[in-house]
Order: C-alpha cells, then structure tokens, then sequence
C-alpha cells in the first residue's frame, strides 16, 4: 500500500524527562532536534506528508507518536499507553487523525496498548503483550481488528527482557518479510514468514521502517545493513542514537498512513 502521510511530533525540550532504562546515557537536545529533523526529511523524501503535532512539555516522550495510535487500510484505534505519564499524548493524536480516517476505535481501561507493540504483516497483526500491553488492551484490539476483517495473533514478548515492545525487536518488509531478533525468530506465532534475522550484537537495528519501497534503519548496524543490500532492499540509514538513549526506535517516531 502507497503511504502518503506521517504524523510527527518535535522532541520537548524536556525529551531527556521521559522514561528510559538508562542504559545509554542522556541525550543532548540540540543533537536530539537534529536527528529528528533529518528523520522527517527522510519521510518527506520518500512521498509522505507530515502532520506536525504541536509539542507538549508534559509528556516528554510524546515524540514517540507511534504508541498511542495503530493505523490500518481502512480506519485507526487510539491505544491507552501502558505508562500511566503518557495517557494524555493521545489527546493531539486523536483530534488529527479524526480528521484523516473513516473511523476511530478505541481501547478502554482497564486495557493498555502501546503502538510499538502492534506489527502489521500483510493485512494480519501481530500484537505484543509486554509491560506496556496487557492482555485486556489485546484482546480489545483484537475484537476491534476482528470487526474490521483483520486476523491478528498475540505474541508475549515479556520473558525477553532486552524488548520494551514487540517491535524493538520485530519489523515488517514491504513483501512479507519480516526482520526479527534472534530470541523472536524461532517463535511459532512467526511461522510461515521469511526472516531477515538480526544478530544480537545488532539487534537494536531490528526496529526498522518501510516506506513507499525503502527501508529505513538506524545507523551504525552494518551487519543487518549488508544483509538487506544484498536481498536487494533500498536502505536508508538515519542516526538514531539520541532516541536510542530514551529507549525508542525508528519505527516510534512517526505515524504512517
Ligand atoms: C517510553 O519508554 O515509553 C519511551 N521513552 C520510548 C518509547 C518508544 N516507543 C516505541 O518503541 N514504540
């Protein structure tokens, strides 16, 4: 499917506030604008429209737009994050994307989903139940896929404790690939896909973003790179390191549609 638009949001001043494992040191704004800035000129250069949400100094985190929204063909669902400081992100998130879908569901409390643990592949969703992602908040989105025609399968992610979400270890190709860390590739629910496998030295470039026949990684993870070059893929890599110091990846930085 064609994208044509992505919601960002512009890291707060205060981005260093957010949650994090802290097992990378603390970012540098100025450097933390940057990489941003060049991460939406990459969106723009492959065809997508941005939607800037504005900035709002009390969710620090609230540049990772990607968890509180899951898109798909035909409409979107505004997720309840599962860290009770982010909640409100969705306020901003849900007035721009009624402007921009047919129709918006909803999770309710006492379900929690964050975005970053919901994988489409091919029409079918993969939904993570994490720290963030109850089993109640999946189960809501299942029904909520469901009623719209799409099939989609819990993956519990929370015995691999280097994964905050299903995805920071787990993305979709463009042809029905799938790019996955070690600990989640011999997985059954990944059964029946071709695995891009990324080793663990590597595994942080498993977060990854397909957009419009390119495919976008972090930097820095030249064993994953050479891997997708040679199966042919248009690789893109944009520096990452800032948001890898809050614990997001490429893919938590914007919404795609
Ligand atoms: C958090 O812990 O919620 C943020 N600091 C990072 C969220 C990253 N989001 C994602 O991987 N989808």
């Amino acid at each position: 499917m064609r994208l044509t638009r992505a919601l960002v949001c512009r890291p707060s001043p205060n981005f260093a506030d957010g949650l994090t494992e802290g097992r990378h040191g603390a970012p540098t704004y100025a450097v933390v604008k940057a990489q941003h800035e060049r991460y939406c000129e990459e969106l723009e250069r492959c065809g997508l429209k941005l939607t800037r949400l504005s900035t709002d100094a009390h969710y620090p985190d609230g540049t990772f737009v990607e968890d509180t929204a899951i898109l798909t063909g035909r409409g979107a669902i505004i997720t309840r994050p599962g860290a009770e400081s982010r909640r409100g992100e969705v306020v901003s998130v849900r007035e721009a994307l009624v402007e921009l879908t047919p129709w918006l569901g909803e999770i309710a409390a006492p379900g929690t989903v964050d975005g970053g643990d919901v994988c489409e592949i091919n029409d079918r969703y993969l939904i993570g139940i994490s720290a963030r992602t109850n089993e109640d908040g999946a189960r809501q989105l299942s029904a909520i896929l469901a009623s719209n025609g799409y099939e989609s399968t819990m993956v519990d992610v929370r015995g691999i404790p280097e994964l905050l979400h299903l995805k920071s270890g787990l993305s979709a190709l463009e042809d029905g690939r799938l790019v996955a860390i070690e600990a989640l590739a011999a997985r059954d629910e990944l059964r029946g896909y071709p695995l891009v496998r990324v080793d663990h030295r590597e595994s942080y470039a498993a977060n990854c973003v397909c957009i419009n026949g390119r495919v976008l990684i972090a930097r820095g993870f030249p064993v994953f790179e050479g891997a997708l070059v040679k199966l042919r893929y248009d690789v893109v890599t944009l520096e990452m390191s800032e948001f890898r110091k809050m614990d997001g990846g490429l893919s938590c930085l914007s919404l795609r549609l």
